[in-house]
């Protein structure tokens, strides 16, 4: 019976090395695992964020995966979102469609461009996404130097820097899902060498990134969580 009803209980925990919150506990909510760091995670969390839908957020660190999670996604990586009735999706675009296919105040989906979006954000979870490995990852891959891998990548941001060129977001005017999916990527290949990157050719595309990551989307989606353990009955939600 306990479990029929939602259980509303507002906590206020102080965590001197992590954020101060005021949480509201609540049961029978999708679960989220993620991992604060991971951009498939960051982009699941952001179209949370911007569905209003509320999750049981559970930090999780990569290597000591929860058995919760790992028993219901063979894949064990993150995001993984738990829906109460079992039913689980361990894709983050899977997770982004099925927040803003929700509620999407934004128009972040932007129907009528569906096809782009999607292009653009396959190739940067393909092509993309596996030079900018090489590149982050340079040592393991000696053939080429840490500059021909870099120079590698620069085809995607060229791409996007075009784009950027003529429109404040990738898709136009107005902020879409292919901003939130591809943008925590692009973070990442600038933090690789941060000098180069700020030095770079790439003007549109250094002030997109930075109003991204300036955004107060961004910033509530990366407060530090204390990795969930069973038995820790401290629950975060969206709002
Ligand atoms: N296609 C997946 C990829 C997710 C993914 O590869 N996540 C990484 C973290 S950024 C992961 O969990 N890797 C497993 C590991 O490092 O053990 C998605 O879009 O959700």
């Amino acid at each position: 019976m306990l479990s029929s009803f939602l259980k509303l209980l507002f906590l206020k925990l102080e965590f001197t090395q992590f954020v101060n919150l005021t949480m509201v506990v609540q049961t029978n909510l999708p679960i989220l695992y993620s991992f604060r760091r991971c951009p498939y995670a960051i982009r699941a969390r952001l179209a949370i964020e911007a569905s209003g839908v509320m999750v049981e957020l559970r930090e999780i660190l990569l290597r000591d995966k929860p058995v919760q999670m790992t028993s219901i996604s063979e894949k064990a990586t993150v995001p993984v979102l738990v829906l109460p009735d079992g039913k689980f999706l361990d894709e983050s675009l899977d997770i982004i469609y099925w927040a803003l296919e929700q509620n999407d105040p934004q128009n972040l989906l932007l129907i009528e461009r569906q096809q782009d979006i999607s292009q653009l954000i396959l190739k940067n979870d393909s092509q993309f996404k596996l030079k900018l490995d090489k590149y982050k990852y340079a040592v393991r891959s000696p053939e080429k130097s840490v500059q021909e891998h870099r120079a590698e990548c620069e085809f995607f941001l060229m791409e996007l820097e075009e784009r950027l060129m003529s429109n404040s977001y990738l898709l136009g005017a107005q902020l879409s899902v292919a901003d939130i999916a591809i943008f925590p990527f692009i973070r990442q290949f600038a933090s690789v060498d941060t000098n180069w990157f700020d030095a770079s050719q790439f003007v549109f595309l250094r002030s997109w990134l930075r109003s991204c990551v300036e955004s107060s989307a961004f910033e509530r989606i990366m407060k530090k969580y204390i990795p969930w353990k069973q038995g820790l009955d401290k629950v975060i939600v969206y709002l």
